[in-house]
């Protein structure tokens, strides 16, 4: 049996995504486990022996837990070869790797710094002084996304909705949070509402009760 731990709206979709892609795509399914993170379900000491870390995703796999996003894709790709995750070919699948290890060590931690400054520094102008650099700083690794998907033909990886592609909606998603109008990433914008109207994707957002639309003009 698999499980997934998941709160709504974040870097947990990537693994959603993929499980319900995984559904569509082999009829094999999965038990979604909603945390509320605003209530901080996920330090609660029953979660936290599942996830020491106290984040979402954890993916439970006939009882046991495996966290971190890069591992738990890596983990699915594996065991689901067939549904195209990931690329197989050794040289492609390590460029995947590395553009997939940057999103979450890298872009995912830049937005982490805007949303949670208070995890890395105490006092509000310095809160406020993370969040104005974290948020400039985000803006040009998504440019740098933009760039990348500029040539998805509809998909990241071509005709099957891959692991990517769910990050890249998650990092554009948040970006509204961070004062980032999307229509100024406009291949980004489109190539993003591709994936979402993919079945498999749009499962996942509907039982996170999530819309893309997150920007709102100061
Ligand atoms: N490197 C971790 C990052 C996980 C992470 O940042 N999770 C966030 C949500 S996007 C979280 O659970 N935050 C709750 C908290 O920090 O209290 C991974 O890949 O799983």
């Amino acid at each position: 049996m698999i499980e997934l731990y998941y709160g709504p709206g974040a870097c947990s979709f990537v693994p959603h995504a993929a499980l319900e892609t995984i559904k569509a795509a082999t009829g094999e399914d999965f038990v979604p486990r909603m945390l509320k993170l605003h209530k901080g379900e996920q330090r609660a000491p029953e979660y936290l022996a599942l996830n020491p870390n106290g984040q979402v995703p954890t993916l439970v796999v006939d009882g046991k837990p495996l966290t971190q996003i890069v591992a738990i894709c890596d983990y699915l790709d594996r065991r689901y070869p067939q549904v195209g995750l990931l690329p197989a070919e050794s040289w492609a699948r390590a460029q995947a790797m590395s553009q997939l290890a940057w999103m979450n060590n890298t872009v995912h931690t830049t937005f982490t710094h805007f949303f949670k400054p208070e995890n890395f520094a105490e006092g509000e102008a310095v809160h406020a002084e993370l969040k104005r650099f974290a948020a400039a700083l985000y803006r040009t690794q998504l440019e740098r996304i933009q760039g990348w998907v500029s040539s998805a033909d509809p998909y990241w990886f071509g005709r099957r909705p891959a692991i990517h592609d769910f990050y890249a909606l998650t990092l554009l998603r948040w970006s509204g949070f961070a004062g980032i109008d999307p229509d100024s990433l406009p291949v980004y914008k489109a190539y993003v509402d591709r994936v979402a109207a993919h079945p498999a994707v749009a499962a996942a957002m509907a039982r996170e009760g999530i819309k893309l639309a997150t920007f709102r003009k100061a």
